[in-house]
């Protein structure tokens, strides 16, 4: 049987934000030749590829998420020269290009949908639109034709009058989904994958992909869901696994690095997704984990990090998706999350921001599946520390700071929410240095820069081998040295304390280095009972994030956000 762990076991990938990440023009936002001037970085932190997000034309109302034109670079970013030659440098670097493929929706701004717009029948196939009431005006639309819910709050329909006709956005007003049914669509995609295929890039990320198929029959035959949000209808609907294969076949990138962003998504689907015999892609993210610090699953709220959960979601999709030869990506941020340490750990001295940053990694870097590091986790960068509604930009952000209030919430109790859960929290720019502009632009940054870039940034961390960033490097070139870490089976261990989580990898054929590894990390800000030392005994050290654990009464005690990983 095919398998991905030798093509993908020792590899690590590396998120770059574009707008965030290093401007070199002066305009205060982020572009392609940037990410070229700091190949140089990237080669030394040790990654293989670059997941690239959206540089496309675009009005940008969701940041590039909302694509205009898949073929052509927005010259905020830059040019199509800029992009050859990042290809280019980058392949000299030892280092290859995934593109975000954004094909739930396009942009409203999108000439498809423009000439759906002036009413040709062939660009209204493209779209979601179902009919209006006769009688529906503009001041008066009707009810819209389901109760589902946007991502970014309010109905996913909206109404346009000289149509007559409602068409369905499950994100921003400004992002009108495609219909995949439509063979014609689903043509379109697929030249624009060869388009940047041909380009030489070396895989993908696709966007909301298991949104993209919708329930079958016309909306108005669409149930309403009066439980949820109507995320179930087109959650991993009913073709989206023949689609995905036409796509990748017709495309010509089976074997390539893919990875899906699979939303509310099961293991059952993800094993789909990834295993290599269903030809579909490489590797899932799925968000389960991401979600413990949630109320009721509301995204909105302000819980604690339930472990126990988090270590429930880890055990289940590290060890069914092996079983069913599943691929996972491991993450803790990106582009859409706070900052995990913000998060998850504790950034309040420096001591325990530091012990959180590293144990964060410790945790995921050591799985079975291909780590991801969004750009500037590697530095420990945290939450900005914003403090009014001005410093915000995203759309999601903003509306739900009003919605928070018209629910009934004070402004600053709406605040509070967004500060935390905001997806601005990862946008702010990369810290390369300790100078007022953070090294990141010459200009006015688009964001605000977080004062502690004083005290955290790439400047100072590449030059201190105790530093978050040589800690992530150390944990990079482990993977590259590792079999069992790049191909081991996983099986996760009942720590003693439920703030502890651990597991175990074993590769009885290593053709070098351990066979066995053992991983504890504590989520804690309190000494945690981990496991019978016993279990531990004759393994050697193979990392800490600090010294701070010890045996007690037959048990291995780690200290406040201590992490430790044993090898035999
Ligand atoms: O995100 C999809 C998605 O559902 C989210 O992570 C979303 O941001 C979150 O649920 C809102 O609470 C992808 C992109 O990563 C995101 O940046 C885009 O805004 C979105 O698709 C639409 O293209």
């Amino acid at each position: 049987m095919a398998d991905r762990t030798t093509s993908l076991g020792d590899k690590v990938v590396y998120q770059i934000y574009v707008r965030s990440f290093q401007d070199s023009d002066g305009d205060g936002i982020g572009d392609l030749r940037g990410i070229t001037q700091r190949l140089g970085y990237l080669q030394r932190l040790g990654v293989d590829y670059l997941w690239i997000t959206p540089f496309f034309v675009s009005p940008q109302n969701d940041n590039g998420y909302d694509v205009a034109d898949y073929c052509n670079v927005d010259p905020m970013f830059g040019t199509m020269d800029d992009f050859d030659e990042l290809v280019r440098k980058a392949r000299a670097h030892g280092i290859g290009l995934m593109l975000d493929m954004v094909f739930n929706h396009t942009s409203t701004q999108h000439e498809w949908f423009q000439r759906a717009l002036a009413g040709d029948p062939k660009y209204l196939a493209y779209y979601k639109f179902a009919d209006a009431a006769p009688d529906a005006t503009a001041e008066d639309p009707g009810e819209p034709p389901t109760n589902w819910n946007s991502k970014f709050g309010g109905s996913c329909w909206e109404y346009v009058p000289s149509l007559n006709k409602w068409y369905l956005h499950l994100f921003d007003v400004s992002q009108a989904d495609l219909n995949w049914d439509n063979p014609e669509v689903r043509s379109e995609l697929v030249n624009v994958v060869r388009f940047w295929k041909d380009k030489g890039v070396s895989g993908f990320r696709f966007d909301v992909v298991n949104e993209v198929s919708k329930p079958d029959g016309t909306p108005n035959e669409w149930e309403d869901d009066h439980e949820g949000d109507g995320r179930r209808f087109y959650t991993d609907g009913p073709h989206v696994h023949q689609y995905l294969q036409e796509l990748v076949r017709e495309s010509g990138i089976d074997g390539m690095v893919t990875v899906g962003e699979m939303s509310s998504t099961t293991i059952d689907n993800c094993v789909r997704y990834s295993n290599p015999e269903c030809h579909e892609l490489s590797m899932t993210f799925s968000f389960h984990h991401l979600k413990v610090d949630y109320v009721d699953g509301e995204k909105w709220t302000l819980g604690r990090p339930d472990v126990a959960a988090l270590r429930e979601f880890f055990a289940s999709w590290q060890e069914q998706m092996a079983a069913r030869s599943g691929w996972n990506a491991l993450f803790w941020s990106n582009h859409d999350q706070p900052r995990p340490n913000s998060r998850f750990g504790d950034c309040s001295t420096k001591e325990s921001w530091r012990r959180s940053s590293e144990l964060l990694p410790t945790c995921t870097h050591l799985l079975r599946g291909t780590p991801y590091i969004y750009q500037g986790e590697e530095l420990g960068m945290t939450n900005p520390d914003f403090s009014d509604i001005s410093q915000y930009r995203d759309v999601e952000s903003l509306n739900y700071y009003q919605i928070l209030q018209d629910d009934g919430k004070t402004p600053e109790g709406a605040f509070h929410i967004v500060h935390e859960r905001s997806r601005d929290n990862s946008r702010t720019p990369v810290q390369w240095n300790a100078t007022e502009k953070a090294g990141f632009t010459t200009g006015t940054p688009w964001i605000g820069i977080p004062a502690n870039h004083t005290s955290i940034n790439a400047e100072d961390e590449v030059a201190d081998p105790d530093s978050v960033w040589s800690y992530y490097r150390g944990l990079i070139r482990l993977r590259k040295e590792m079999p069992v870490v790049q191909s081991g089976d996983v099986h996760f261990l009942d720590a003693m304390s439920n703030q502890v989580i651990a597991y175990e990898r074993t590769l009885e054929d290593a053709p070098h280095g351990p066979r066995r590894l053992v991983v504890a990390c504590n989520f804690s800000g309190k000494a945690a009972a981990a496991l019978p030392s016993g279990e531990l005994a004759e393994g050697s050290l193979l990392v800490e994030n600090c010294d701070d654990y010890r045996e007690e009464d037959g048990m291995l005690v780690l200290g406040p956000w201590c992490a430790v990983a044993f090898a035999w």
